[in-house]
Protein backbone atom coordinates (compact mmCIF):
# COMPACT_ATOMS: atom_id res chain seq x y z
CA UNK A 1 0.00 0.00 0.00
CA UNK A 2 1.66 3.32 -0.87
CA UNK A 3 1.92 5.65 1.70
CA UNK A 4 -0.90 8.75 1.47
CA UNK A 5 0.47 11.13 4.38
CA UNK A 6 4.07 12.30 4.61
CA UNK A 7 2.90 13.94 8.27
CA UNK A 8 3.32 11.21 10.90
CA UNK A 9 0.13 11.57 13.24
CA UNK A 10 0.99 10.50 16.66
CA UNK A 11 -1.39 9.47 18.81
CA UNK A 12 0.72 7.09 21.20
CA UNK A 13 -0.22 9.54 24.08
CA UNK A 14 -0.49 12.95 25.21
CA UNK A 15 3.08 12.70 26.31
CA UNK A 16 4.91 12.68 23.11
CA UNK A 17 4.15 16.81 23.13
CA UNK A 18 6.51 19.08 22.10
CA UNK A 19 7.34 22.19 24.52
CA UNK A 20 5.72 25.67 22.93
CA UNK A 21 7.72 28.31 22.14
CA UNK A 22 6.49 30.08 24.88
CA UNK A 23 8.16 27.21 26.80
CA UNK A 24 11.59 27.30 25.66
CA UNK A 25 11.79 31.15 26.30
CA UNK A 26 10.62 30.61 29.44
CA UNK A 27 13.28 27.42 30.39
CA UNK A 28 16.20 30.07 28.62
CA UNK A 29 15.75 32.98 30.67
CA UNK A 30 14.32 31.14 33.91
CA UNK A 31 15.79 32.30 37.13
CA UNK A 32 17.60 29.18 38.60
CA UNK A 33 19.22 27.98 41.78
CA UNK A 34 19.60 24.85 44.18
CA UNK A 35 16.27 23.24 44.81
CA UNK A 36 17.71 21.08 47.54
CA UNK A 37 18.55 24.07 48.94
CA UNK A 38 15.58 25.42 48.61
CA UNK A 39 17.14 28.30 46.91
CA UNK A 40 15.22 27.91 43.37
CA UNK A 41 12.38 30.80 42.87
CA UNK A 42 11.29 29.48 39.75
CA UNK A 43 10.76 25.91 41.35
CA UNK A 44 9.19 27.73 44.87
CA UNK A 45 6.97 29.71 42.35
CA UNK A 46 5.75 26.69 40.65
CA UNK A 47 4.85 25.49 43.23
CA UNK A 48 3.14 28.03 45.02
CA UNK A 49 0.89 28.33 41.75
CA UNK A 50 0.35 24.97 41.64
CA UNK A 51 -1.04 24.69 45.55
CA UNK A 52 -3.21 27.63 44.70
CA UNK A 53 -4.51 25.81 41.71
CA UNK A 54 -5.67 22.92 43.70
CA UNK A 55 -5.99 24.59 46.77
CA UNK A 56 -4.17 22.62 48.72
CA UNK A 57 -1.19 24.44 51.59
CA UNK A 58 1.89 23.47 49.81
CA UNK A 59 3.15 21.51 46.71
CA UNK A 60 6.17 19.69 45.58
CA UNK A 61 8.18 19.13 42.10
CA UNK A 62 8.92 15.94 41.21
CA UNK A 63 10.24 14.17 38.34
CA UNK A 64 7.87 12.53 37.01
CA UNK A 65 4.37 11.09 37.64
CA UNK A 66 5.34 7.66 39.16
CA UNK A 67 7.91 9.67 41.25
CA UNK A 68 4.35 11.91 42.41
CA UNK A 69 2.65 8.43 42.87
CA UNK A 70 5.09 7.34 45.04
CA UNK A 71 6.12 9.88 46.81
CA UNK A 72 2.58 10.54 47.89
CA UNK A 73 2.23 7.40 48.83
CA UNK A 74 5.34 6.34 50.96
CA UNK A 75 4.81 9.11 52.84
CA UNK A 76 0.99 8.80 53.60
CA UNK A 77 1.88 5.07 55.02
CA UNK A 78 4.36 2.77 57.03
CA UNK A 79 5.70 -0.47 56.09
CA UNK A 80 3.33 -3.30 56.06
CA UNK A 81 0.50 -0.79 55.37
CA UNK A 82 -1.69 -1.26 52.44
CA UNK A 83 -3.49 0.93 49.82
CA UNK A 84 -6.46 -0.20 47.85
CA UNK A 85 -6.60 1.15 44.42
CA UNK A 86 -8.20 -0.19 40.95
CA UNK A 87 -7.35 -3.14 39.00
CA UNK A 88 -6.66 -0.65 35.86
CA UNK A 89 -5.37 1.97 37.66
CA UNK A 90 -1.36 2.79 36.39
CA UNK A 91 -0.04 2.51 40.16
CA UNK A 92 -1.04 -1.30 39.92
CA UNK A 93 -0.85 -1.62 35.80
CA UNK A 94 2.43 0.52 35.09
CA UNK A 95 4.32 0.96 37.91
CA UNK A 96 6.82 -2.08 38.67
CA UNK A 97 5.51 -2.57 42.05
CA UNK A 98 7.42 0.14 43.25
CA UNK A 99 5.59 1.05 46.09
CA UNK A 100 6.11 -2.45 47.20
CA UNK A 101 9.95 -2.56 46.82
CA UNK A 102 10.26 0.98 47.87
CA UNK A 103 7.93 1.20 50.20
CA UNK A 104 7.47 -2.25 51.95
CA UNK A 105 3.64 -0.96 50.71
CA UNK A 106 0.83 -3.49 50.17
CA UNK A 107 -1.28 -3.11 46.81
CA UNK A 108 -5.20 -4.27 47.64
CA UNK A 109 -6.28 -4.28 44.20
CA UNK A 110 -10.00 -4.11 44.15
CA UNK A 111 -11.55 -4.08 40.46
CA UNK A 112 -12.54 -1.03 38.19
CA UNK A 113 -16.11 -0.18 36.73
CA UNK A 114 -15.49 0.14 32.94
CA UNK A 115 -16.00 3.93 34.39
CA UNK A 116 -12.73 4.62 36.50
CA UNK A 117 -14.36 3.78 40.03
CA UNK A 118 -14.57 1.19 42.29
CA UNK A 119 -18.42 0.02 43.66
CA UNK A 120 -18.40 1.84 47.20
CA UNK A 121 -19.68 -1.51 48.33
CA UNK A 122 -16.52 -2.97 47.60
CA UNK A 123 -14.24 -0.14 49.05
CA UNK A 124 -16.81 -0.21 52.21
CA UNK A 125 -15.57 -4.17 52.53
CA UNK A 126 -12.24 -4.07 52.13
CA UNK A 127 -10.65 -1.52 54.53
CA UNK A 128 -9.13 -3.43 57.00
CA UNK A 129 -7.11 -2.93 60.29
CA UNK A 130 -6.49 -6.10 62.22
CA UNK A 131 -3.80 -8.05 63.58
CA UNK A 132 -3.90 -10.49 60.75
CA UNK A 133 -4.02 -8.37 57.73
CA UNK A 134 -1.75 -5.47 56.86
CA UNK A 135 -3.56 -2.28 57.96
CA UNK A 136 -5.37 -0.10 55.15
CA UNK A 137 -4.04 2.87 55.24
CA UNK A 138 -4.91 4.71 51.68
CA UNK A 139 -7.51 4.92 49.21
CA UNK A 140 -6.43 5.90 45.93
CA UNK A 141 -8.55 6.95 43.16
CA UNK A 142 -7.57 8.49 39.53
CA UNK A 143 -9.06 10.75 37.25
CA UNK A 144 -9.12 10.84 34.50
CA UNK A 145 -8.91 7.02 34.64
CA UNK A 146 -6.21 6.24 31.79
CA UNK A 147 -7.08 2.53 30.97
CA UNK A 148 -10.60 3.53 31.44
CA UNK A 149 -10.49 5.44 28.10
CA UNK A 150 -10.23 8.86 29.90
CA UNK A 151 -13.12 8.84 32.04
CA UNK A 152 -13.89 11.47 34.66
CA UNK A 153 -15.10 10.12 38.02
CA UNK A 154 -18.54 11.47 39.01
CA UNK A 155 -18.25 14.30 41.81
CA UNK A 156 -20.66 12.59 43.63
CA UNK A 157 -18.09 9.76 43.87
CA UNK A 158 -15.12 11.27 44.66
CA UNK A 159 -17.65 12.65 47.60
CA UNK A 160 -18.98 9.54 48.65
CA UNK A 161 -15.45 7.89 48.58
CA UNK A 162 -14.46 10.56 50.78
CA UNK A 163 -17.18 10.03 53.52
CA UNK A 164 -16.36 6.35 53.42
CA UNK A 165 -12.63 6.95 53.82
CA UNK A 166 -12.74 9.70 56.30
CA UNK A 167 -15.42 7.03 58.81
CA UNK A 168 -12.41 4.66 58.52
CA UNK A 169 -9.44 7.38 59.51
CA UNK A 170 -8.40 6.59 55.47
CA UNK A 171 -6.70 9.20 53.40
CA UNK A 172 -7.37 9.48 50.24
CA UNK A 173 -5.15 9.89 47.49
CA UNK A 174 -5.59 11.20 43.65
CA UNK A 175 -3.57 10.19 40.70
CA UNK A 176 -4.25 13.37 38.96
CA UNK A 177 -2.01 12.88 36.39
CA UNK A 178 -4.60 14.50 33.94
CA UNK A 179 -6.60 16.39 36.61
CA UNK A 180 -6.73 19.38 34.08
CA UNK A 181 -8.66 17.26 31.71
CA UNK A 182 -11.17 16.64 34.25
CA UNK A 183 -11.41 19.90 35.31
CA UNK A 184 -12.14 21.22 31.69
CA UNK A 185 -14.62 17.90 31.09
CA UNK A 186 -16.77 18.91 34.14
CA UNK A 187 -16.32 22.68 33.68
CA UNK A 188 -15.14 23.06 37.39
CA UNK A 189 -12.05 24.09 38.79
CA UNK A 190 -9.46 22.02 39.14
CA UNK A 191 -9.32 22.70 43.30
CA UNK A 192 -13.25 21.38 43.36
CA UNK A 193 -12.34 18.23 41.71
CA UNK A 194 -9.36 17.96 44.61
CA UNK A 195 -11.12 19.22 47.80
CA UNK A 196 -12.11 15.95 49.47
CA UNK A 197 -8.79 14.23 48.78
CA UNK A 198 -6.01 14.38 51.17
CA UNK A 199 -3.24 14.86 48.43
CA UNK A 200 -3.33 15.06 44.79
CA UNK A 201 -0.75 14.71 41.96
CA UNK A 202 -0.47 15.91 38.61
CA UNK A 203 1.20 16.09 35.52
CA UNK A 204 2.64 19.11 33.53
CA UNK A 205 4.32 16.45 30.52
CA UNK A 206 0.65 14.90 29.30
CA UNK A 207 -1.65 17.14 27.64
CA UNK A 208 -0.02 20.65 29.31
CA UNK A 209 2.91 20.03 27.06
CA UNK A 210 5.68 20.93 29.47
CA UNK A 211 8.82 18.11 28.35
CA UNK A 212 9.42 17.15 32.10
CA UNK A 213 7.77 17.32 35.64
CA UNK A 214 5.05 16.36 38.28
CA UNK A 215 3.89 17.85 40.96
CA UNK A 216 2.43 16.43 44.37
CA UNK A 217 -0.36 18.85 46.33
CA UNK A 218 -1.43 18.70 50.05
CA UNK A 219 -0.96 20.47 53.73
CA UNK A 220 2.38 21.81 54.64
CA UNK A 221 2.88 19.10 57.16
CA UNK A 222 2.61 16.35 54.41
CA UNK A 223 4.70 18.23 51.71
CA UNK A 224 7.26 18.72 54.67
CA UNK A 225 8.06 15.01 55.16
CA UNK A 226 6.96 14.31 51.41
CA UNK A 227 10.14 16.15 50.99
CA UNK A 228 12.06 13.29 52.82
CA UNK A 229 10.66 10.89 50.64
CA UNK A 230 11.41 12.65 47.41
CA UNK A 231 15.02 12.89 48.74
CA UNK A 232 15.58 9.43 49.47
CA UNK A 233 14.37 8.17 46.10
CA UNK A 234 16.59 10.32 44.65
CA UNK A 235 14.40 12.86 43.11
CA UNK A 236 15.88 16.03 44.57
CA UNK A 237 16.95 18.11 41.34
CA UNK A 238 19.33 21.34 41.63
CA UNK A 239 18.54 23.70 39.07
CA UNK A 240 15.29 22.69 38.21
CA UNK A 241 14.03 26.10 37.95
CA UNK A 242 14.61 25.25 34.08
CA UNK A 243 11.92 22.44 34.08
CA UNK A 244 9.75 24.04 36.39
CA UNK A 245 9.67 27.30 34.16
CA UNK A 246 8.09 25.09 31.22
CA UNK A 247 5.53 24.12 33.71
CA UNK A 248 4.19 27.91 35.15
CA UNK A 249 3.70 28.33 31.37
CA UNK A 250 1.22 24.93 31.20
CA UNK A 251 -0.60 25.81 33.90
CA UNK A 252 -1.20 29.47 32.53
CA UNK A 253 -1.35 28.76 29.01
CA UNK A 254 -2.46 25.31 28.51
CA UNK A 255 -5.26 24.50 30.51
CA UNK A 256 -8.25 26.11 28.56
CA UNK A 257 -6.91 24.74 25.65
CA UNK A 258 -7.42 20.99 26.28
CA UNK A 259 -11.45 21.34 25.34
CA UNK A 260 -9.84 20.83 21.40
CA UNK A 261 -8.51 17.88 22.60
CA UNK A 262 -11.74 16.25 23.59
CA UNK A 263 -13.47 17.65 20.79
CA UNK A 264 -11.17 16.03 18.56
CA UNK A 265 -10.95 12.69 20.75
CA UNK A 266 -14.98 12.52 20.10
CA UNK A 267 -14.58 13.03 16.78
CA UNK A 268 -11.99 10.18 16.46
CA UNK A 269 -14.18 7.92 18.09
CA UNK A 270 -17.85 8.88 15.99
CA UNK A 271 -15.33 8.05 13.13
CA UNK A 272 -14.03 4.88 14.71
CA UNK A 273 -17.89 3.59 15.44
CA UNK A 274 -18.57 3.84 11.37
CA UNK A 275 -15.55 1.65 10.72
CA UNK A 276 -16.76 -1.87 10.69
CA UNK A 277 -14.48 -4.09 12.61
CA UNK A 278 -13.93 -1.71 15.44
CA UNK A 279 -16.53 -1.64 18.55
CA UNK A 280 -16.20 1.68 20.25
CA UNK A 281 -18.77 3.56 22.05
CA UNK A 282 -18.23 7.59 21.38
CA UNK A 283 -20.17 8.34 23.84
CA UNK A 284 -18.17 7.21 26.46
CA UNK A 285 -15.40 9.67 25.36
CA UNK A 286 -14.87 12.69 28.12
CA UNK A 287 -11.39 14.18 27.41
CA UNK A 288 -8.57 12.91 25.46
CA UNK A 289 -8.19 9.18 25.36
CA UNK A 290 -9.89 7.25 22.97
CA UNK A 291 -9.79 3.28 23.33
CA UNK A 292 -11.34 0.79 21.44
CA UNK A 293 -11.70 -3.16 20.40
CA UNK A 294 -11.58 -4.98 16.97
CA UNK A 295 -14.12 -7.41 16.43
CA UNK A 296 -13.34 -10.64 15.95
CA UNK A 297 -14.56 -10.59 12.46
CA UNK A 298 -12.55 -7.43 11.76
CA UNK A 299 -9.71 -10.29 10.91
CA UNK A 300 -7.00 -7.79 12.87
CA UNK A 301 -4.94 -8.30 16.04
CA UNK A 302 -4.48 -4.80 18.02
CA UNK A 303 -0.99 -5.51 17.09
CA UNK A 304 -0.78 -6.17 13.66
CA UNK A 305 -2.87 -3.27 12.99
CA UNK A 306 -0.92 -1.12 15.22
CA UNK A 307 1.83 -2.45 12.87
CA UNK A 308 0.51 -1.68 9.62
CA UNK A 309 -0.91 1.92 10.46
CA UNK A 310 2.66 3.01 11.74
CA UNK A 311 3.45 2.24 7.94
CA UNK A 312 0.74 3.98 6.76
CA UNK A 313 2.56 7.14 9.30
CA UNK A 314 -0.58 6.70 12.07
CA UNK A 315 1.01 5.94 15.63
CA UNK A 316 -1.22 4.37 18.28
CA UNK A 317 -0.64 2.64 21.80
CA UNK A 318 -1.28 -0.86 22.87
CA UNK A 319 -3.74 -0.33 26.01
CA UNK A 320 -3.70 -4.14 27.34
CA UNK A 321 -5.65 -6.11 24.62
CA UNK A 322 -7.01 -3.07 23.41
CA UNK A 323 -5.67 0.03 21.02
CA UNK A 324 -5.30 3.02 22.05
CA UNK A 325 -5.70 6.69 20.67
CA UNK A 326 -4.78 9.73 22.54
CA UNK A 327 -5.20 13.60 21.58
CA UNK A 328 -3.33 16.46 22.08
CA UNK A 329 -1.70 19.79 21.07
CA UNK A 330 -0.65 19.54 17.49
CA UNK A 331 -2.93 17.54 16.51
CA UNK A 332 -5.67 18.72 14.49
CA UNK A 333 -9.14 17.93 13.93
CA UNK A 334 -7.74 17.23 9.80
CA UNK A 335 -5.31 15.09 11.02
CA UNK A 336 -8.20 13.46 12.58
CA UNK A 337 -9.92 13.08 9.72
CA UNK A 338 -6.80 12.14 8.15
CA UNK A 339 -6.28 9.18 10.19
CA UNK A 340 -9.60 8.18 10.09
CA UNK A 341 -9.44 7.59 6.43
CA UNK A 342 -5.89 5.89 7.11
CA UNK A 343 -7.59 2.94 9.67
CA UNK A 344 -10.67 2.69 7.40
CA UNK A 345 -8.34 1.40 4.14
CA UNK A 346 -5.71 -0.23 6.02
CA UNK A 347 -8.30 -2.54 7.85
CA UNK A 348 -10.27 -2.86 4.54
CA UNK A 349 -6.84 -4.05 3.24
CA UNK A 350 -7.16 -1.65 0.60
N1 LIG B 1 0.91 7.23 31.50
C1 LIG B 1 1.56 6.97 30.23
C2 LIG B 1 2.00 5.52 30.12
O1 LIG B 1 2.76 5.13 31.20
C3 LIG B 1 0.86 4.57 29.92
C4 LIG B 1 0.62 7.29 29.10
O2 LIG B 1 1.11 7.35 27.96
O3 LIG B 1 -0.59 7.49 29.34
N2 LIG B 1 -0.52 8.15 36.24
C5 LIG B 1 -1.24 8.04 35.09
C6 LIG B 1 -2.73 8.00 35.16
C7 LIG B 1 -0.59 7.98 33.85
O4 LIG B 1 -1.31 7.87 32.74
C8 LIG B 1 0.83 8.03 33.82
C9 LIG B 1 1.58 7.92 32.52
C10 LIG B 1 1.52 8.15 35.02
C11 LIG B 1 0.81 8.20 36.23
C12 LIG B 1 3.03 8.19 35.08
O5 LIG B 1 3.56 9.38 34.59
P1 LIG B 1 5.12 9.45 34.15
O6 LIG B 1 5.20 8.76 32.85
O7 LIG B 1 5.37 10.92 34.10
O8 LIG B 1 5.91 8.80 35.21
Amino acid sequence: MVRQTERVIDLRSDTVTQPTPAMRRAMAEAEVGDDVLGEDPTVQRLETLAAERVGKEAALFVPSGIMANLVSLITLTGRHDEVILGSESHIYTSEVGGLGFFGGVFLHVLPNEPDGTIALERLGRAIRDSVYTPRTRVISLENTHNRCSGAVLPMSYIQQVAELAKAHGVRLHLDGARLFNAAVALGVPAAQIAAPFDVVNFCFSKGLCAPVGSIVCGSAEFIREARRTRRMLGGGMRQAGVLAAACIVALEQMVDRLIEDHENARRLAEGLANIPGIAIDPTRIQTNIVIFELAPEAGWTPIALQAQLKQQGVLLSLSGERLRAVTHYGITHRDIDTALRIIERVMKRG
